[in-house]
């Protein structure tokens, strides 16, 4: 037996967390992987799903060689072949749709990795140069995060160690316990301190169950609880004059909006007591620091954009961007200094301009015969289980004229719809660089194993394919180690420490709107966007009610929720024994009113059905749900579920007002008994 080894890496998971992982290996097996004692964010803890990774690493189901289909699509039949015989094949289908209209072919990843090499590197250079679709990345947070960019200049904010300090705290559409633990260690500090925790979310989780505090608002009334807000510091002059008036910019027509607000009529939107509109705005008038930990779960509503500009007003109407300890925190990703062209490459458009099409409307767009997408290549993502209107998203990827390729780890729902399903490395055995969206640290992954089987990195994949198709700019060349190097300019970032230790802080200044300074046109926090009023939207924030109200529908009386479950990833994760024993199976959250309403007891199997569709599961009365909202946890192979769909078979892709975002959470259904 050799001595083990340790390897540093990054945790490759769509969390705002990024953690530093040590991975020990003996003679070529991980045999431990534990969070970085070292890296301070990271502090030695991992959460439960990835201190499994290497279960899920050495998964006896791992893609481990290329497969061509031999079934029907969605079967899930298929045939081994071997590397050479499968990229050949692809190169020559691509090659053939290039010479007619390239812009048939379709890229389609997310976030399966946030690694910038295996996300955002070969894969981007080689669409650019084959001229395909755009594909414009909006199924999480581009709601929020252009909302953001309207109002606050971009993905900036307080830094998250900070919240340990503050004296109020709003956790605000987030389950920090299981999406986002390591702030949670935080706000437990500043607990510990004495500060004041308050949850706003319609589900009573176990963020909530911790907090001091949990306003159960009904799904998609955020701005009018944001406006109430904004009232009551204006009614009791709990109002920061002099930030108002140097760092802002449209106090005044703000302000006439907000007085349109008292708490009576915001507590009937929201569904929430008036008394306790009144007694959030006193704490956040009159308590300091008070900070805000805003998540993506607001945005995935209609009015999700307008909901989170709003939110983002708050911190300067009480000068609260004054104290480090202050302020607000969505994501920190604008921060990083990446350098996208280079890693994209998009000088390889050559002045072409594709189309672009929204991920968050692939079922239509698959379905779109006036402009027809011909090749779909598939990597980082699971769009037949995570997007919305399964039944759409289905029907197209069923279309038996359909060229798929799917880059994967494991079988997924999407990968029985593939005629290729190639094998893709893990993070344990392949190189990235990672940014972060809730801290501010560059991490280094090095690989800590050979790959298993035959699975090759989603860069190799790109690279094989560039040189199949006769692309021979250099920039096509690239090994996965000079692609990291790539990611940044020479000195943007600090390299000895980064290769030393793992990872390497970004310097950034504690308060960073202490005194303005925000990255907007004006520079001030930018309450009326001019930029928004060019577009002929309206320049102010408002309250935009759901296409889907609580309560605007007899036929669909529930409003459905479909937040993550904690031990999984979206729907990464589900097919992990051990994770997937402690979820147990597809579960619907009803209020025990609305079950006794329809005879349902607890565990009982029901229908949710509205008008896009019908998914079974096991009823759980929960004291988790508020009277008139249900929760589907998701996001389930579809099939592992009792009737092989899961929640997005009744989701919509009704878009959101602003970053073309989808509306999970804006989705009305009826619950009954399964006969
Ligand atoms: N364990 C685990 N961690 C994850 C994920 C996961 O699937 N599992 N997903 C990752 C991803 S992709 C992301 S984008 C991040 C962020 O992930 P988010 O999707 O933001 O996840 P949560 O923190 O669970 O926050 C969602 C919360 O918002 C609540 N919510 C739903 N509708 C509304 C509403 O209208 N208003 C308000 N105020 N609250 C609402 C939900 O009940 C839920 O508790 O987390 C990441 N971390
Ligand atoms: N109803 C409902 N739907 C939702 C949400 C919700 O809250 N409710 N949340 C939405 C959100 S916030 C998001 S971000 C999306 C997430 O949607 P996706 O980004 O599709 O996330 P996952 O479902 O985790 O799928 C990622 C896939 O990438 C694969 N993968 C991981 N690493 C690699 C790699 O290195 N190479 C390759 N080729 N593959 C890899 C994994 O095995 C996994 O199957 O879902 C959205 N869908
Ligand atoms: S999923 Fe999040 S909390 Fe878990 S190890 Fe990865 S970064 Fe850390
Ligand atoms: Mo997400």
């Amino acid at each position: 037996m050799n001595s083990p080894t340790q390897v540093l890496g990054a945790c490759p998971h769509d969390c705002p967390d990024t953690c530093s992982l040590v991975t020990t290996v003996q003679d070529g097996k991980a045999v431990k992987l534990q969070g970085n004692p070292a890296h301070p964010h990271t502090a030695g803890v991992l959460c439960t799903k990835v201190s499994r990774y290497i279960e899920r690493n050495d998964h006896a189901e791992r893609l481990l060689q290329p497969l061509r289909r031999v079934g029907p699509k969605g079967s899930g039949r298929f045939e081994p072949v071997s590397w050479n015989a499968a990229l050949d094949d692809i190169a020559e289908r691509l090659h053939v749709l290039k010479s007619n209209n390239p812009e048939t072919i379709v890229p389609y990843s997310y976030a399966g990795t946030m690694g910038l090499v295996q996300g955002e590197s070969m894969d981007r250079r080689f669409f650019h140069k084959l001229g395909a679709s755009l594909l414009d990345r909006t199924i999480c947070s581009t709601a929020g995060s252009e909302a953001l960019g309207f109002t606050l200049g971009g993905k900036v904010g307080m830094r998250v160690q900070f919240f340990a300090e503050a004296k109020l705290i709003l956790i605000w559409g987030s389950n920090s316990i299981a999406s986002n633990l390591h702030f949670w260690r935080h706000a437990q500090a500043a607990k510990r301190a004495g500060a004041r925790l308050v949850c706003i979310d319609p589900r009573k989780t176990e963020t909530a169950d911790k907090c001091d505090e949990h306003v159960a608002l009904l799904p998609g009334t955020d701005a009018a609880l944001a406006f109430a807000l904004m009232h009551e510091l204006i009614v009791n002059g709990w109002l920061d004059a002099d930030y108002l008036e140097r760092y802002t910019l449209g106090w005044e027509p703000l302000r006439e909006r907000a007085l349109q607000w008292p708490p009576a009529r915001a507590a009937a939107v929201c569904g929430v007591p008036e008394a306790q509109i009144v007694a959030l705005a006193r704490a956040y008038g009159t308590t300091r620091p008070a900070a805000i930990r805003l998540n993506y779960g607001m945005q995935r509503v209609r009015g999700g954009g307008n909901a989170a500009r709003a939110i983002a007003c708050l911190p300067a109407l009480v000068g609260a961007w004054r104290d480090r300890a202050g302020g607000l925190l969505l994501s920190s990703s604008g921060q990083f200094p990446v350098d996208r062209a280079a890693l994209h490459r998009p000088d390889l458009l050559a002045g072409r301009r594709p189309r672009t099409i929204n991920m968050s409307t692939i079922g239509d767009a698959l379905l779109d015969t006036a402009h027809p997408i011909r090749a779909l290549v598939v990597y980082n993502s699971n769009p037949v289980a995570v997007a919305p209107d399964s039944a759409k998203v289905v029907a197209g990827f069923a279309r038996e004229d359909l060229f798929t390729v799917v880059l994967e780890q494991f079988q997924t729902d999407t990968a029985d719809f593939a005629d290729y399903v190639l094998p893709a490395t893990t993070q344990l055995e392949h190189w990235d660089i990672h940014t972060s969206y809730g801290h501010t640290d560059v991490l280094l992954n090095r690989p800590a194993l050979a790959p298993r089987g035959e699975a090759r990195s989603n860069a190799w994949v790109f690279r094989e394919l560039a040189r199949r198709m006769g692309f021979d700019e250099p920039c096509f060349s690239d090994d996965d180690e000079a692609l990291c190097r790539s990611a940044f300019a020479p000195g943007a970032i600090d390299v000895e420490e980064l290769q030393a230790q793992g990872f390497s802080s970004l310097k950034l200044p504690d308060a960073p709107f202490a005194e303005g300074g925000f990255p907007t046109p004006s520079g001030r926090c930018e309450f009326f966007s001019e930029r928004l009023a060019a577009q002929g939207q309206d320049g102010l924030p408002d309250h935009l009610p759901n296409y889907e109200a609580a309560g605007s529908s007899t036929e669909f009386p529930l409003a459905m929720i479909s937040p993550p479950a904690r031990n999984f990833l979206n729907s990464s994760f589900v097919n992990v024994r051990s994770l997937r024993a402690i979820e147990g199976e597809p579960l619907l959250e009803i209020h025990e009113d609305d079950a006794a309403a329809r005879g349902i007891v607890d565990g009982a199997m029901v229908r949710v059905f509205n008008g896009r569709g019908e998914h079974r599961c096991r009823a759980e009365v929960s004291r988790r749900a508020r009277p008139g909202v249900v929760h589907g946890l998701g996001i389930w192979w579809r099939k592992l579920g009792a009737d092989g769909t899961n929640v997005n078979q009744l989701t919509s892709q009704r878009l959101t007002d602003i970053g073309r975002g989808p509306t999970f959470y804006d989705c009305l259904v009826e619950v009954a008994l399964d006969a």
